[in-house]
């Protein structure tokens, strides 16, 4: 009970929950569930970019992809961290992953098809992304709230990167415009999905609230993002494909259109159009990084065992 009212005041007053304090079992769980699946999202969100690499237009935007990447492998290796501050190991967090028990973002099983897809996921998914993510630099866990800090001063490089590759293409020949505008129509639903399901439909949301670990609800946060991505598409002089979206005068906020529920659900159950080779792709580079874990904790044993040796010389 001491402990409880402890863990409250912090909250209360804004102190940051650390690794060391009393949390209700509960409130570790929920990070654990929250931290996790954004860290595999992060890596799984690696491999539609990935596919990309080889393909890149020029040099100079291959070198933007390949650090935008590595970035994200950063992100993911931070909130593993994290998660491991919360008293579970990486090795389960990443076997709940590859065993298909984990979830991870829905947007990452979406497939990448052309050049524009680039552009689109940068200005969109890492737009929705850092919408989400801001709020979460002051969300009630220490180690997470530190981690967002830095991940979200890259998103937003990342963001301003896939505006401009857009951008470009919005200014290239008849075919380049349309291949961004493809891009767009096939990318901005399920970026609208990335913020989760309605509030009256997220079971988390309210006890999440109350523990400070969200800060704005799900709904809040996409309505934030039509808001921004409604004006931005303006200046690329592109369409948001949906025919009900709306200056809302009186709400100070656009109105916008139906989602498809039915489609996010059976993506989140693994249904989508690359969850399988999402999975695949993750199990094999486990399995092929395997050498390498060994080869590293051999050597780490080594370096151990001579230490020793010479503190007994
Ligand atoms: N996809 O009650 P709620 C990125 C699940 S990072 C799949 O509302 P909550 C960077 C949810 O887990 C993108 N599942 O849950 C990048 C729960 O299932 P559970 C990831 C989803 O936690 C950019 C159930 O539905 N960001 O993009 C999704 O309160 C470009 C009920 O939902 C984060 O993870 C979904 N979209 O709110 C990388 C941010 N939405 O666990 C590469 C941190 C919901 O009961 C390239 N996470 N579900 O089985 C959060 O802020 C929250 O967890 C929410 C969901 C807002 C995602």
């Amino acid at each position: 009970m001491h402990e409880e009212k402890i863990f409250q005041d912090k909250l209360d007053r804004e102190i940051k929950i650390e690794p060391q304090d009393w949390m209700p079992d509960a409130y570790r769980k929920t990070l654990i569930r929250q931290i996790s699946q954004h860290a595999h999202s992060e890596i799984v969100g690696m491999l539609p970019e990935g596919n990309w690499i080889t393909r890149a237009p020029s040099l100079k935007r291959k070198a933007a992809l390949l650090a935008k990447v590595q970035d994200e492998a950063g992100h993911g290796l931070y909130l593993y961290a994290a998660t491991e501050t919360l008293g579970v190991t990486r090795e389960s967090t990443i076997e709940d992953l590859n065993s298909g028990k984990a979830k991870y973002s829905s947007i990452f099983n979406y497939p990448t098809l052309t050049w524009a897809d680039i552009g689109a996921i940068g200005w969109l998914v890492d737009g929705a992304a850092i919408m989400n993510q801001v709020m979460l630099c002051r969300t009630s866990y220490g180690p997470y709230a530190r981690a967002m800090v830095r991940i979200c001063k890259e998103e937003s490089f990342h963001q301003r990167q896939g505006f401009e590759i857009l951008l470009t293409l919005s200014r290239g020949t008849v075919a380049q415009k349309e291949m961004c505008q493809d891009a767009i129509n096939r990318w901005w639903w399920p970026s609208l999905m990335m913020f989760g399901p309605k509030d009256d439909d997220s079971p988390h949301s309210k006890q999440s609230m109350d523990w400070k670990i969200k800060r704005k609800s799900n709904d809040e946060l996409r309505q934030q993002f039509v808001d921004i991505c409604a004006e931005q598409v303006k200046v690329l002089g592109m369409k948001i494909p949906d025919a009900e979206l709306k200056w809302n005068e009186k709400k100070q906020h656009y109105d916008f259109g139906q989602i498809d529920w039915e489609e996010f659900w059976n993506v989140v159950k693994g249904n989508g159009p690359c969850n399988r080779d999402r999975l695949e792709a993750r199990k094999k580079a486990h399995e092929d990084g395997d050498w390498v874990r060994k080869a590293a904790m051999a050597h780490a044993k080594k370096s151990k065992h001579k230490k020793q040796q010479t503190k007994v010389g």
